[in-house]
């Protein structure tokens, strides 16, 4: 059954997509097309064509299944098809049009869109560029400034934004298809004018393409898409419009074998396939419009604001009034910057804080279905905190924990009913990173799990499941390249070198920039702690580091010295490296940037795959996700066990 159908209404053709779920283009959607236009165009008594889909959405673009093996008929050869029709072709477009389906929808002579739609050109994020004529068209139907925004931005814009800038004829005002139907007469009267491709890129003559070239090589640093959709933007400037198309098309061929975009589709289904068991389970969500946090600080504060951000009613416990009301505050701030980024409108954000009660009396929590502490990160004073639940809160209700690395299973242990208890580790700003780390107990029940997945998909986080051990994944992993990061500091390696390292490969901060950055100090406190309970764990050089005042950026000094913001060499740090390398008896030694960066992957790929053996993830994609998305590797490397898959 082709998942296109052609009918026909008097003089008018429609030409219907239904592939779920996306309507992505696949051949058979290429065949189907292609096989509509052939038909249409051999019809007389045609004179207008509708190019409508089924379901949620127009087109999301080409089946990114389908990229790493295309078969024929390809994409171009269907919009030439459409395009050169003498009779005109109108889209209606309802939800995204995006990659090959904002490329089909500009190979029509018409575009008529509803309201809510978004358009996009995203191949950038997939590694490759629009294949079929997106770098061509676009700047025919929009300024070319918006054409580079859009292509190598690879974010979309919305309806209204759409019209203004020239890329639709029109927005629906109450029937999509009949108001289609209307522009295609419209079309159809007039004939069918000159072709998109006849005409001039608009507004080219004052672009700086050196200045673009920069600002685009700056922004979109270690990957390669964004600075060639811009040469395929500047050879639409420069050059004829089939000559144009011809370079775009070899350079989408090119790119589609590349690594990057080998890594960017597997991080994509990835991403997608994160958290599957959570959707699987048999168990059934508690109702998330009203949710308890406890702890107003930095961590609950954050969750507090993204169940608010979500439509939740959320209650707020604090150890007191005072702290109630600073965590108050603290939420009302993170819903400011949401708003100040476009994310919700000033209504919405009074309403979302409207939503929110504080207080200090765990009573308050009684009629919540979940509850998420966020206190401080001590097994003590989480312990106290789930016995208090345990005595004012429903049997039905779920008991989540925030830590980041403390063992799930005892605090479970604590109460009556271990299978209503899981751990939720969000990634600060809570409200902002995408990534939810579920840490399964061992007896965590079904109706936890389905909670968590529901919680997910609630707040449009990527949900990744992992049991119950020191660090979970992500600060597992990061612990151990941590720990062998200062073993090469001993061996003869500077902090620069290493965040140069990590830098050249993609990531947008080294280890030792990003512990300045947060603060040297919470780590040390932890050995502390842990040495503390028995449990030292090494640190040598961090803790000189800390015992010197040198907390990190905000002290002015850690493993860099701070001069007006600036991070510069630290003569105190090259003379404790120094002292710890001849006390460890090591004759320190050059490290070139390669052997820095295979060591760091080794470390993160060797972790994994013992996670992976103790059935900590679930699979290695999973690592993949939880390392993009919550440690900062380069989205367009993969993660560390594709890497090891790739690199074998
Ligand atoms: N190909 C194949 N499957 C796709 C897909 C695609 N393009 N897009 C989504 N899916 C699947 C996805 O794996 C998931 O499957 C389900 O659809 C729902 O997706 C020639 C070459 C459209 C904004 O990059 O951005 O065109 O898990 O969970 O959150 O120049 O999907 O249910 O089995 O993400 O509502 C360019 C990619 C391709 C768009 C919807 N297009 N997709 O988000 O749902 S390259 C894209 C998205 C191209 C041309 C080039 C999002 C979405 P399952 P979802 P969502």
């Amino acid at each position: 059954m082709s998942p296109v159908t052609l009918s026909f209404d008097g003089n008018l053709a429609r030409v219907m997509i239904d592939n779920p779920p996306v309507n992505a283009l696949s051949k058979a959607v290429h065949v189907g097309l292609l096989k509509a236009a052939r038909t249409i165009a051999s019809r007389c008594d045609v004179t207008a064509v509708i190019l409508a889909c089924t379901g949620r959405s127009f087109v999301a673009g080409s089946d990114i299944r389908e990229l790493d093996d295309p078969q024929p008929p390809y994409l171009p050869e269907v919009l030439t098809a459409i395009e050169t029709s003498r009779i005109p072709w109108v889209a209606a477009i309802h939800g995204t049009a995006l990659g090959g389906g904002l490329e089909l929808a500009m190979a029509c002579h018409g575009r008529i869109a509803d309201s809510s739609a978004a358009f996009g050109l995203p191949e950038v994020t997939l590694g490759i560029v629009p294949g079929a004529g997106g770098t061509v068209r676009l700047p025919r139907l929009v300024p070319m400034t918006q054409a580079i925004e859009i292509v190598t931005g690879g974010k979309p814009v919305d309806a209204t934004s759409a019209l203004a800038m020239g890329l639709v004829d029109t927005l629906s005002q109450r029937d999509l298809i009949a108001e289609a139907e209307v522009l295609a007469k419209g079309l159809a009267a007039e004939g069918p004018g000159p072709l998109l491709l006849t005409r001039p890129p608009r507004d080219v003559a004052g672009i700086d393409w050196a200045k673009e070239e920069a600002r685009v090589a700056a922004r979109f640093r270690g990957a390669t898409a964004p600075a060639e959709a811009l040469a395929s933007l500047r050879e639409c400037a420069e050059l004829g419009a089939a000559e144009a198309m011809a370079r775009a098309r070899a350079r989408f061929l090119r790119l589609s074998t590349s690594a990057e975009a080998a890594a960017l589709r597997h991080i994509f289904f990835a991403e997608r396939n994160a958290g599957q068991s959570l959707r699987a389970t048999a168990g059934q969500s508690v109702d998330l419009d009203l949710c308890g946090v406890i702890g107003g600080g930095t961590m609950g504060a954050g969750i507090a604001a993204a169940l608010l951000l979500s439509g939740s009613v959320v209650r707020l416990i604090e150890r007191d009034a005072l702290a109630a009301e600073a965590g108050r505050a603290r939420i009302a701030a993170a819903i400011e910057t949401s708003r100040q980024r476009g994310v919700l409108s000033a209504d919405a954000a009074q309403a979302a804080l409207a939503r929110l009660s504080v207080g200090a009396d765990y009573a308050a929590l009684v009629a919540c279905p979940l509850v998420i502490e966020a206190v401080f990160e001590d097994m003590a004073v989480k312990r106290a905190v789930f016995e208090q639940l345990d005595a004012v809160m429903p049997p039905d209700a779920i008991l989540a924990s925030n830590t980041s690395y403390l063992d799930v299973d005892a605090l479970a242990a604590g109460t009556w009913d271990p299978a209503r208890v899981l751990g939720l580790h969000f990634f600060s700003p809570a409200h902002v990173m995408k990534l939810l780390e579920v840490v399964r107990g061992a007896r965590t029940g079904p109706r936890a799990l389905a909670t968590a997945g529901a919680l997910a998909r609630r707040l449009r986080k990527t949900a990744v499941v992992a049991g119950v051990c020191d660090g979970f994944i992500g600060n597992r992993i990061m612990a151990a390249y941590r720990q062998d990061c200062e073993a090469m500091l001993l061996q003869g390696a500077d902090p620069a070198e290493i965040d140069a390292a990590m830098r050249g490969y993609g990531f947008a901060m080294g280890l030792f920039e990003v512990q300045d950055m947060s603060g040297l100090d919470i780590a040390w406190a932890r050995r502390r702690a842990l040495a503390a309970a028995g449990t030292p764990s090494m640190s040598t050089i961090s803790d000189r580091l800390c015992e010197a005042g040198r907390l990190g950026r905000k002290a002015g000094r850690g493993w860099y010295d701070y001069e007006d913001g600036k991070a510069k060499a630290a003569p105190v740090v090259e003379q404790i490296l120094a002292e710890e390398s001849a006390r460890a008896g090591l004759v320190r030694r050059d490290f070139t940037q390669v052997e820095i960066m295979t060591r760091i992957l080794r470390v993160m790929q060797e972790e994994g795959a013992q996670i992976l053996a103790e059935g900590i993830a679930e699979s290695a994609s999973d690592i993949d996700v939880v390392m993009v998305a919550g440690y900062g590797f380069p989205r367009h490397r993969g993660g560390p066990m594709f890497q090891k898959r790739v690199t074998r």
